[in-house]
């Protein structure tokens, strides 16, 4: 059987074909190709390198060993340093649109905002995520297997699924070209299905060996997005090449879906799409 889509109100202008769109519900992602220009890209990249940048001054007034998260420039930079007060590895950046506009500009594409309001299904909503992965080679950064709702769900107990279609929707942009070989994410199609809020349990702790023969890692050219469901497993492996895959995350919810502050200055801003 067929599965039900919702009706398709705010395709006009929308960078998803109708194949993307139907995609993402049936799938639980979809790729947007090219949503930045190369020179967008180059930008992008400058702007992350300069974050880095900050992040190794940061980390020389943190401390030996330091590991944790500290607020600058308005953003949380989530890092650890070595013994000699180095910055080791840097997780992420929270709210990185806060430290630079371009990122925030970014994050606001005015056409990836066009493809978000396609898929949560209405021109306003909630910008909860602005975040940059570094995933430098060698860092050892991983992420477990998990569904995003999972963190919305921690960070605001309280949270609904506002207009029954997951009411959330993250668009990794890719920054570097991204694949299995530099810890590009693998995601599991289909596996958004059939779930709520209230039936959601951790994906890591009851890992269902199918995912893993279903996984599929979709490659990424540099200034490619892609949108995934929040219901949808995926995880990424350590970047192990000598390639660094430089992502920023863009993330939206539906009104009332949220009622928590999230980290950095420039998170829980209403947009409405015009
Ligand atoms: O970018 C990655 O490698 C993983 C990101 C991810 O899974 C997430 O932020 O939910």
């Amino acid at each position: 059987m067929a599965t039900p889509l919702p009706p398709r109100n705010l395709g006009t202008g929308s960078p998803l074909s109708e194949q993307d769109w139907q995609g993402f519900f049936n799938e639980g992602y979809c790729i947007i190709k090219n949503l930045l220009s190369p020179e967008e890209v180059t930008e992008n990249k400058k702007a992350l390198k300069n974050l880095i940048r900050d992040a190794r001054k940061l980390a020389s007034t943190l401390g030996p060993d330091f590991d944790g998260r500290v607020n600058h420039q308005g953003s949380l930079f989530v890092l650890k340093n070595n013994s000699q007060s180095q910055l080791q590895r840097l997780y992420r950046v929270c709210g990185c649109g806060s430290s630079d506009p371009t990122l925030l500009a970014t994050s606001r594409h005015p056409k990836l905002l066009k493809a978000f309001a396609d898929v949560i299904l209405s021109k306003t909503f909630e910008h909860i995520i602005c975040q940059f992965h570094p995933k430098e080679p060698g860092d050892s950064v991983s992420f477990q297997p998990h569904r995003d709702v999972e963190f919305r769900l921690h960070c605001d107990p309280n949270w609904q699924d506002i207009n029954g279609w997951g009411s959330y929707v993250v668009a990794v942009i890719a920054i570097d070209a991204a694949g299995p070989e530099n810890g590009g994410l693998q995601v599991v199609p289909g596996s958004h299905h059939n779930l709520t809020p209230e039936s959601i349990v951790p994906a890591c702790d009851n890992f269902d060996p199918d995912w893993k023969k279903k996984a599929i890692s979709p490659r990424l050219q540099a200034g490619d997005a892609l949108m995934m469901h929040p219901y949808l497993v995926h995880w990424s492996q350590a970047n192990t090449s000598n390639q660094s895959r430089f992502s920023l995350l863009s993330g939206v919810c539906s009104m009332d879906s949220n009622h928590e502050n999230y980290p950095g200055d420039c998170t829980n801003e209403i947009i409405v799409v015009r």
